[in-house]
């Protein structure tokens, strides 16, 4: 078989650069190992950055998020029996992001592809790439039928997420890799109950971290830092919803309780792999950058990498290779500029266990930094809704 981009992958990376490339007249073939059923239903991330609804709205795929998804306009930040409003639009002049879930995505992106004729191959196993420094690098899977497959590209695209193949396959030597494990984890639930609150609350307490957010009027999406040793099965609905209480807790305020739909415990990392791309090997995403989801930003990014991907790769194959050999710094240091605001705001809202007093001090002195000074509060709203570098270095030099 021939294609001439080979994505491996079917998240919102793979998904959305077979698009984006499709709309340059370029062919892909995306395979995955997951079942559809299974992509569309995993549970994760909820917030877009401005930018990443532009992109979705310029490229024909914003009709569901355009009726459906919520704008929001700031977040609440909660700590020491407190909760302020962070107003991104006073703060930013205007910029908002939208809760949209990350599961919507993937369900209006696989039906886009397929409703376009794309190649979209669920249910693959041993997935390989080979030949990778030549110009025809190669994809090798097992089908669904069992039958071996193998296709000749011009280029591969690594979308398979932190735990994938394809950035194992670059040799270890050309590869930097930075890399941290927080001591903490999430816990996070669906619930069948209308929110709480009308703007996301991320709040600062005693007991570790709590975040309250939503999936729309009728749904509720909320995490608790656990210890990453704990498994789901410690935690009985009714033990949720009482930690979920007690951290949240505010005279005057509820939470609202309904039944349990979803629940599942994620590990906290930050890691940066570079270079992203060695030969014809491309890599966008988790398979390049891990973030932890205090700053929303792992989708976002994952986004903004396929953007700057899809036109290197249409002027790669036209025989222009300076895109393709700028797209890794390009990426990078977005990357980087999110890999520190999701350090910042993970470890100042999070309990480490056995931390001394003067964490929960420095915390809290920074917290009333940023709900009290605007220079503070616009370098959050500027982060969370996606920072733009000013080519003038914004006039400071
Ligand atoms: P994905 O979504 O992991 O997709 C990779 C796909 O590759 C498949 N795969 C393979 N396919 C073929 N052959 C192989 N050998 C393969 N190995 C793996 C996998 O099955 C999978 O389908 O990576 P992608 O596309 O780079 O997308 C990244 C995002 O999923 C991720 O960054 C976000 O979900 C992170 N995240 C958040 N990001 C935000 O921007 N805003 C948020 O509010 C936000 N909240 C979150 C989050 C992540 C969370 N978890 C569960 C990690 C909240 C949570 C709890
Ligand atoms: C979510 O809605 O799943 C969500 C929102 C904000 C975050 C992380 C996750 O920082």
């Amino acid at each position: 078989m021939r294609t001439q981009v080979g994505i491996v992958g079917a998240g919102p990376a793979g998904l959305l650069l077979s698009h984006l490339l499709a709309l340059r007249g370029v062919d892909s073939v995306v395979v995955e190992t997951r079942s559809r059923a299974y992509c569309e239903a995993r549970q994760r991330a909820g917030v877009l950055e401005d930018g990443s609804v532009r992109l979705l709205r310029e490229s024909g795929l914003a009709g569901r998020l355009d009726r459906q998804g919520l704008e929001h306009g700031g977040i609440y930040l909660q700590f020491a029996g407190e909760r302020h409003h962070i107003d991104f639009r006073a703060l930013t002049g205007g910029r908002t992001v939208t809760v949209y879930a990350q599961t919507e995505i993937v369900k209006d992106l696989i039906a886009q592809r397929l409703a376009d004729g794309a190649a979209v191959h669920f249910d693959v196993s041993d997935t390989e790439v080979d030949r990778l420094t030549s110009d025809r690098p190669v994809l090798c899977y097992t089908d669904a039928d069992g039958t071996r497959q193998e296709i000749t590209c011009d280029a591969i695209a690594g979308c398979d997420g932190f735990h994938g193949i394809c950035r194992p396959a670059m040799p270890a030597e050309v590869l930097t890799v930075w890399e941290r494990e927080y001591p903490y984890a999430w816990l996070g639930i669906l619930a069948d109950v209308p929110p709480s609150t009308d703007e996301l609350i991320y709040a600062h307490h005693r007991n570790g971290f709590a975040l309250h957010s939503l999936r729309g009027p009728a749904v509720s999406r909320l995490y608790l830092q656990v210890d990453p040793a704990e498994r789901v099965g410690d935690w009985p609905d009714q033990r949720i919803w009482d930690e979920l209480a007690r951290r949240f807790e505010l005279p005057g305020w509820e939470l609202k309780q309904g039944p349990v739909m979803d629940k599942g415990i994620t590990p906290m990392r930050s890691f940066v792999s570079a270079p992203m791309r060695y030969g014809r090997l491309f890599l966008a995403g988790d398979a390049a950058h891990i973030v932890p989801p205090t700053g929303a930003k792992g989708l976002n990014l994952a986004m903004a990498d396929v953007a700057v991907l899809a036109p290197a790769l249409d002027a790669l194959l036209k025989g222009d290779e300076r895109p393709a050999d700028a797209y890794s710094a390009a990426c990078l240091n977005r990357v980087w500029r999110s890999t520190h605001f999701s350090w910042w705001m993970t470890t100042m809202l999070h309990r480490t266990p056995g931390a001394d007093e003067m964490e929960a001090e420095l915390q809290l002195s920074q917290l009333r930094y940023v709900t009290s000074s605007r220079a503070a509060a616009m370098s959050l709203a500027e982060n969370y809704t996606g920072y733009r570098a000013q080519p003038s270095g914004a006039g400071l030099t």
